[in-house]
């Protein structure tokens, strides 16, 4: 069994050690990325059963990918290998200010061609909820049909979903990816994107006026992460602004969005009796506090805490 499905590509990683354009650096460090497998890494920690679905080439790096996610305590046994497709590789670019740039290597990766008749109940069999990112969709062909079929089958399987919209401009146009992170909303419970994301899909409003917009297409929780100003939810019931876990040094913020829904999901789905306004305090307290944590480290996931540290954080937070 698992609490949480989640499914996508993960890619090999390789990020410079020295900061300054990539085309200069002499050596690089080998990990992991993806977002979906940031989030199911984040939930094993926590202490939650995270499965992760996926397709990887048959080379030695889908290999590691999945020895990785393995050793993780991730569930792997039903992603996919395939003989004629490589697994996705992934660049980072530290500048020694602000976002690292990112460079994709993963058109033709197994993921990509990935299509709706790939998607089977056994990836849901047994599971509570699915989280899903606007990534997967701009992959190939019809990687968007297959996380329509995934999020369709596990509603009727009795899941609930999370949708993280992971607006990638390098990966398509503004117009398709408008298009289809819009259409994906109603299919989903969790609707987490980012200000700037709330602004690329409906245009500029207030926060409430997200928070409504989103409930009112079908969402019954949206979640607005405002980086370093902390975040707010909204139920119908409820909004609840939380203020930021401080950090002094940002070392690295990709994946910061994703330890954020790992530690608001964690949250949100083992405590669902307390009445939604200290539900998602709870919830995004532990998300801001993940988020933060993801920065101080160079790479997407390694720096995620496990459960205990976050319970002992957050009670010093609130000393
Ligand atoms: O959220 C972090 C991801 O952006 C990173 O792990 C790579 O999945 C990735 C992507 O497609 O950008």
């Amino acid at each position: 069994p698992a609490d949480v499905v989640t499914f996508g590509e993960s890619m090999v990683l390789f990020q410079p050690m020295s900061d300054g354009p990539l085309a200069y650096a002499p050596l690089f460090t080998r990990s992991l990325a993806g977002a979906e497998s940031n989030v199911a890494i984040g939930l094993s920690r926590l202490g939650l059963r995270a499965r992760w679905i996926s397709r990887l080439g048959t080379d030695p790096f889908g290999d590691f990918v999945l020895a990785t996610l393995a050793g993780e305590g991730v569930d792997v046994s039903q992603a996919e290998r395939d003989t004629g497709c490589p697994t996705a590789v992934y660049f980072k670019e530290f500048k020694g200010y602000g976002d690292p740039n990112v460079y994709y290597y993963r058109k033709g990766s197994a993921v990509s061609r990935w299509t709706p008749d790939h998607v089977d109940r056994s990836w849901f069999e047994g599971a509570k909820h699915l989280h899903v990112t606007g990534i997967t969709p701009a992959l190939g062909p019809s990687t968007a049909d297959t996380v329509r079929k995934a999020m369709t089958l596990a509603r009727e399987m009795g899941l609930t979903i999370s949708f993280d919209p992971n607006l990638r401009r390098k990966l398509w146009s503004e117009e398709q990816a408008r298009e289809t992170l819009l259409s994906l909303i109603p299919l989903c419970d969790i609707f987490m994107p980012g200000l700037e994301e709330a602004e690329f899909l409906v245009g500029s409003r207030s926060e409430e006026d997200y928070g409504a917009h989103f409930l009112t297409m079908g969402a019954s929780a949206v979640v607005l992460k405002h980086g370093e100003e902390g975040s707010i939810g909204f139920t119908p019931l409820a909004a609840v602004r939380v203020k930021p876990h401080t950090v002094k040094h940002v070392v690295d913020t990709v994946g910061a969005g994703d330890a954020f829904a790992a530690g608001f999901l964690s949250a949100w789905l083992t405590n669902a009796g307390d009445g939604d306004e200290p539900r998602l305090s709870e919830a995004l307290e532990r998300a801001n506090l993940m988020g933060a944590l993801a920065t101080q480290y160079r790479g997407d996931w390694e720096g995620l805490p496990k459960l205990a540290e976050v319970e002992r954080l957050l009670a010093g937070s609130r000393e």
